[in-house]
């Protein structure tokens, strides 16, 4: 791979000349962990996801049930918060618009936010267009294998830059949750854990908009 051929200085030269390294970002060949508290186990038998809130029916998708949705796969560059930017990682797993168009979701005419709800009540908010848009999936797999335990196996929101989307909104890699459990749809706002603790809640890459004071 171009990763191991180019050091990492030259690489991220490539990349800033591309126009493609937010503000206060570094280019990092590796990919590093980082969550609060311990990686839960997974156990297929007793592992749902949960979707409530503002729909129109509760669905709980059981493992197998969930690996009978439509797939897709997106490459993006994925930007930490604590200064990591990763780039042309690949994922693929389940996209929310999707499931939306294809009336898998029902989402209330009133729904405008949604949070995503992680093993060990670790959240995260987003507005609804956010987690509709083509940047943000719940992926099960990273470059062709099942994510490892420690980025979120069996499943994680994942959300960053489309290489020449430059219409999209890009926020902090956060704002994708590990081992997601749940999708809360909401009328109002409400923050998540890294949120609450003094993040800044829209979390824009590009103008770095990393605390909230
Ligand atoms: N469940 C859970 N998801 C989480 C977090 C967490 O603490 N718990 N941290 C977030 C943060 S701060 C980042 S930068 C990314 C890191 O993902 P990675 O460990 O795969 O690099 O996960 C996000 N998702
Ligand atoms: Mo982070």
């Amino acid at each position: 791979m171009l990763n191991s051929i180019f050091g990492r200085k030259e690489e991220e030269d490539r990349i800033k000349k591309e126009g493609r390294l937010p503000p206060g970002q570094s280019l990092t060949q590796k990919f590093p962990v980082l969550h609060y508290g311990p990686v839960p186990p997974f156990n297929p038998s007793s592992w749902d996801l949960r979707v409530y809130g503002e729909v129109e029916e509760e669905v709980i998708w059981s493992w197998d049930q969930f690996n009978e949705l439509p797939r897709s796969t997106l490459e993006l560059d994925i930007h930490c918060v604590t200064r990591w930017s990763k780039f042309d990682t690949t994922w693929e797993g389940v996209s929310i618009k999707t499931l939306i168009d294809e009336g898998f979701i029902k989402p209330k005419a009133e729904a405008n936010y949604i949070v995503q709800h992680a093993e060990y009540g670790f959240t995260t908010n987003v507005p609804l267009d956010l987690a509709l848009a083509d940047n943000f999936l719940l992926a099960t797999h990273f470059e062709g294998e099942p994510i490892t335990p420690d980025h979120g196996y069996p499943l994680r929101g994942v959300v960053g830059a489309i290489r020449g989307r430059e219409d999209l909104n890009v926020p902090y890699f956060w704002k994708g949750a590990k081992w997601l459990r749940g999708l809360e749809f909401l009328k109002e706002d409400k923050l998540g854990f890294w949120e609450q603790a003094g993040y800044h809640n829209d979390a824009g890459v590009w103008e770095e908009q990393r605390f909230s004071r």
